[in-house]
């Protein structure tokens, strides 16, 4: 019987030293979440406890992927003319193109942002890796992107002549901010979903830019293949729309049960 009673008593102090570590370990893990500066000895212990903490509703296992075809007859896009700016020329020594309508040669269309427009429910939490716009030859990279609501857009200028970035929202805040030096970062955000934002530089007429701003990470932008992907999706019945600055919106409807794969092309003519 006493050694019965010793025995218990290990078991539930053992028990009571697990739970006890446990506890701070999830300290730790608070802490580093809350930005606290700690020595670098510990990032590995609490680095378990953060990765397995649950951040997220539990995103879903369906991919719907596709392609954007263009019918008709592919418009001309202008070569852009950069001799007002020295530095915009010598960055080419082939010509660049406008890309308001590229087609790709498999009769794709590249720079389509598809996205799901209704369905999504729950919430997903905001990035805090920031998505980069970069003005880089005198074009702004990319042409197209999707973002979310709250996360950092970085507005990079990698070239050695002044940009002027101006965004023109209808629902967030506008700015408008002169880069004149290479290398110069600027942070912003956009509060709101918005499909879409323009920007343009108030220096190069030619360079535009669109973003997409939406509440959840459903979102894709066509390649040169004209395909697009948009992974994770929860079961749900949703609507699916692509969007073309020049050739306007499409959509379809997509029912997601399972972890399923499914296609969805849109058709866009010239
Ligand atoms: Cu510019």
């Amino acid at each position: 019987m006493f050694k019965r009673a010793v025995y218990l008593c290990v078991v539930a102090s053992a028990v009571l030293c697990l739970l006890a570590c446990g506890g701070k370990k999830d300290e730790d893990a608070l802490m580093e979440d809350a930005g606290s500066s700690k020595p670098a000895a510990s990032a590995s212990t609490a680095a378990a406890p953060a990765a397995a903490a649950p951040a997220a509703p539990a995103a879903g296992g369906a991919t719907v992927t596709g392609k954007v075809n263009f019918e008709g007859a592919a418009p001309a896009m202008a070569a852009i003319k950069m001799d007002a700016d020295a530095f915009c020329k010598s960055e080419h020594k082939e010509p660049v193109y406008e890309q308001e309508v590229v087609v790709n040669p498999n009769k794709t269309l590249e720079w389509v942002l598809v996205y799901v427009k209704e369905g999504v429910t729950g919430t997903y939490p905001v990035p805090t890796e920031a998505i980069t716009l970069d003005q880089h030859g005198c074009q702004y990279r990319p042409h197209v992107f999707g973002m979310q609501a709250g996360q950092p857009l970085k507005v990079l200028n990698s070239d050695g002549t002044l940009h002027n970035i101006h965004a023109l929202p209808k629902k967030n805040a506008e700015f408008n901010i002169g880069q004149p030096f290479k290398g110069m970062e600027t942070v912003k955000k956009f509060d709101s979903v918005e499909v879409p934002i323009r920007f343009k530089c108030d220096v190069h007429k030619w360079m535009g830019a669109y973003t997409g701003v939406f509440s959840h990470p459903f979102f894709a932008v066509t390649n040169d293949q004209g395909a697009f992907e948009i992974k994770n999706l929860p079961p749900g019945n949703y609507v699916i729309e692509a969007w073309h600055e020049k050739y306007g919106t499409q959509t379809q409807n997509v029912t997601i049960t399972g972890t399923d794969a499914k296609t969805i092309d849109f058709n866009f003519k010239g």
